[in-house]
């Protein structure tokens, strides 16, 4: 059997990039900066445990320096490895409110990025899986000078990359650019990202599904009777689905695309909106996930045709294998304003 040949991520962006002839490789530069970021956020996660064994005193480390919160660090780590590539006009993050300016002379770029630095933040000193999510826009804003709001605020749709890095039991690295949905894992040795999941097809229908049941009395009628359905023996002949929700929406949605299933963080009595962000959050991963034959809504629209009015809006989010996704819907729509 011919051995597989080893794809590293970046080749795999540069070969996706020179399949479109009016690509000018500023893609590739873009994403190589923010591989190094990851690289850098994995290793300093890998470190997490260590705080306290070596000394650290959470204020300030051995080398005198100020000890960051992980969250901080790899806000900080993202725009350091990026604001100077000459690529961006704007970015954006989940750690700060406002957009975030690109320094003189170097703002001029065509793209626009938006991240999560480290989602999932609760799970940290628990040792469980977090993620970093991001997602790249061309600008609209014309003249060539810095970015603005405007372009940090376009509808999913328009997104031309988003993708998510798991930091579990190894880190992976998950993108699409609009021609698939593949996954790379680290080989912590080489320190190179190499294709471990290509093409990735999500199931049709899957049988886990993915969401806080201990909100289960702000929730309304309908997502209550479809939780009960999923939880039934199913009318299809199926047994029960499992409930798997670790609490960091990209482990949880990582395994679903994988396995098959379905992750909601949904509107309910208390948070009409839900919790989780739109820019940084459900639409890189509404992409990614589209990608792979999956399907991402809230309930009533599709999640990539949102049109943003804000950098941290909120939405309901019910995301993974088509059929499940089909099927809350009808539940939803069913018991509407009950
Ligand atoms: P964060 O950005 O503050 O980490 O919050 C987002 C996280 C998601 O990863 C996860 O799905 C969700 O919050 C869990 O929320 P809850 O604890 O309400 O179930
Ligand atoms: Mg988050």
């Amino acid at each position: 059997m011919q051995p597989k040949r080893f794809m590293t991520l970046q080749r795999h962006i540069l070969e996706g990039e020179k399949r479109h002839p009016e690509a000018t490789g500023e893609l590739s530069a873009i994403l190589s900066n923010l591989i190094l970021a990851v690289k850098v956020i994995s290793l300093e996660v890998n470190k997490a445990g260590l705080i306290d064994i070596l000394g650290y005193t959470g204020k300030e480390n051995v080398h005198g320096e100020q000890v960051k919160k992980l969250d901080i660090f790899a806000h900080q780590t993202i725009i350091r490895a990026m604001d100077h590539g000459g690529h961006l006009c704007v970015m954006a993050s989940e750690e700060e409110e406002d957009i975030i300016h690109i320094p003189k002379h170097h703002d001029i770029g065509k793209y626009v990025l938006l991240f999560d630095p480290l989602d999932g933040s609760s799970n940290i000193d628990a040792n469980v899986s977090i993620g970093s999510i991001f997602s790249i826009y061309k600008r609209i804003s014309s003249g060539g000078g810095p970015g603005t709001i405007e372009d940090a605020l376009q509808k999913g749709a328009k997104q031309v990359v988003a993708g998510y890095v798991v930091y579990g039991s190894s880190t992976i690295f998950v993108y699409t650019a609009g021609d698939g949905t593949h996954a790379f894992t680290l080989d912590p040795a080489v320190g190179e990202f190499l294709l471990s999941h290509e093409n990735i097809r999500t199931p049709e229908r899957g049988s886990i599904y993915s969401t806080n049941e201990g909100n289960y009395k702000y929730w309304h009628r309908g997502f209550k009777e479809y939780i009960k359905f999923l939880q039934d023996a199913d009318d299809r002949g199926a047994k029960p689905y499992s409930a798997r929700y670790i609490g960091s929406m990209v482990a949880d949605i990582h395994r679903n695309l994988l396995y098959g299933g379905i992750f909601i963080y949904p509107s309910d009595k208390r948070n009409p909106n839900g919790k989780l962000r739109l820019m940084y959050e459900c639409n890189p991963m509404a992409f990614i996930v589209e990608q792979a034959g999956g399907k991402a809504t809230t309930g009533k629209q599709r999640i990539l045709d949102i049109i943003p009015n804000n950098l941290h809006q909120r939405v309901p989010i019910y995301i993974g294998s088509k059929e499940d996704v089909e099927l809350v819907e009808q539940y939803l729509q069913k018991y509407e304003g009950q």
